[in-house]
């Protein structure tokens, strides 16, 4: 045995300081000390139980006992681009599917610095102490470029990374939305059959990610700042059309009466707005995420839009329509890149554009001359 510290596996390889979090490693030979047993656990294993390919049964069942180390490998599993992966990925998925959907989702968005992580820690720990099983995921498009910063910004999520209930997993780094969309979803289901009863999904507002977000969980909350208006806080009004509670955060201080009075400001507003959920009243409430006010009364708010949406229906109506919606959004996908990629598309491209933005030629043809291509066929001329 040794006392040598490791990273754990979602620390991405360039990661910092900010995750805190170290693995011990395991008793290597028998539990005694000695050398392994032939045949043991252990010896299988060899020397670095790590490097060991995991089978899809050793993925299923990992995951489904709780095993944080593989629950971390399968996701790497579920994250990766390669073909090889992908089917193996898909193999544990259908194995793990029945043991899934026994949790809420919320997702969470705001712009940066309105407090997201400071408020994910304060829910998570709270949660956390009330023996929730929590996994914090967060979906960032453009993490590619800035490493998962979403996650990392000193982190803020110093206890609740520590803590034994929850799970904390940077953004899948991996081009378009649509990519990190799959991925995150399949990590939703990962953590379910591991046991997790509440998911968390961070995103930042950067364009379609809360659309993206709001189609994938139970619960939206919109983080919001008092003292700035609406615009300066880049906030559409189409992002709060997509909220099932908006929380305006660090209501603490000098600054709480005027927290307070922005929250009747937005109640009267909400009034007008359609509701994001069926049956549902879109509120606006009030908490610090530094003192911990008013986290309690939020998770109240969660709990009964799952009850009431529970009796009513909504809710398994929701989750099998972001299924079905689901499914057609990896078709698009799908057809989305062949379609790019496609090397006649590929080489006409230019050319076509070029007529189009010319006005030698109209739209509508660009496109069925592109489609054709793409499909294989001669562009029809219609004579
Ligand atoms: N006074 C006060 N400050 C807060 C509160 N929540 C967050 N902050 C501070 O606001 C800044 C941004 O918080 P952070 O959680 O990193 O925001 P994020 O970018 O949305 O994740 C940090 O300096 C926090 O300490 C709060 O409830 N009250
Ligand atoms: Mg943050």
């Amino acid at each position: 045995m040794s006392d040598e510290k490791q990273r754990p596996e979602w620390v991405p390889e360039k990661g910092g300081t900010e995750y805190t979090t170290n693995v011990m490693r395991g008793v290597e030979g028998g539990h005694d000390g000695m050398p392994p047993q032939p045949g043991s656990q252990a010896a299988r294993q060899g020397s670095n139980p790590r490097r060991r390919q995991l089978s899809v049964e050793d993925h299923v069942e990992g995951v489904l006992s709780g095993d944080r180390t593989i629950l971390a490998r399968t996701i790497t599993l579920v994250e990766s681009n390669s073909a090889a992966h992908m089917e193996q990925a898909q193999e544990v998925l259908k194995h793990l599917i029945p043991h899934t959907g026994n949790s809420i989702r919320v997702g969470i968005t705001g712009v940066p610095g309105v407090g997201k992580s400071s408020f994910i820690e304060a829910l998570g720990t709270f949660l956390c102490d009330r023996e929730h099983k929590l996994a914090v995921l967060a979906v960032d498009p453009t993490s590619s470029v800035t490493r998962g910063s979403i996650l990392g910004d000193k982190t803020r999520m110093e206890n609740l990374s520590r803590d034994p209930n929850a799970f904390i997993r940077p953004s899948p780094t991996g081009g378009t939305l649509g990519g990190v969309t799959r991925k995150s979803r399949e990590t939703i289901l990962v953590c379910e059959a591991a046991g997790f009863d509440v998911i968390l999904v961070e995103t930042v507002g950067v364009g379609q990610s809360e659309i993206t977000v709001r189609s994938m969980v139970d619960f939206f909350l919109l983080l919001m700042l008092t003292g700035a208006g609406d615009e300066l806080q880049g906030i559409k009004k189409g992002v709060i059309e997509l909220a099932d509670a908006l929380l305006i955060n660090k209501a603490d201080g000098d600054n709480k009466l005027r927290a307070q009075t922005a929250r009747s400001e937005y109640n009267r507003a909400l009034h007008y707005l359609a509701p994001a959920t069926e049956g549902w009243k879109t509120k606006a409430y009030t908490c610090s995420a530094m003192t911990g006010e008013g986290i309690d009364n939020i998770w109240d708010v969660i709990q009964t839009l799952r009850q009431q949406t529970g009796e009513s229906g909504v809710f398994e109506k929701r989750r099998k329509n972001q299924t079905l919606d689901w499914v057609y959004s990896m078709v698009e996908e799908h057809l989305r890149s062949r379609f790019f990629n496609h090397p006649g598309v590929k080489a006409e491209r230019t050319q076509v554009e070029h007529a189009v933005v010319e006005g030698t030629m109209p739209a509508t043809v660009a496109a069925q001359e592109l489609l054709h291509t793409f499909e294989g066929r001669e562009l029809r001329t219609g004579n």
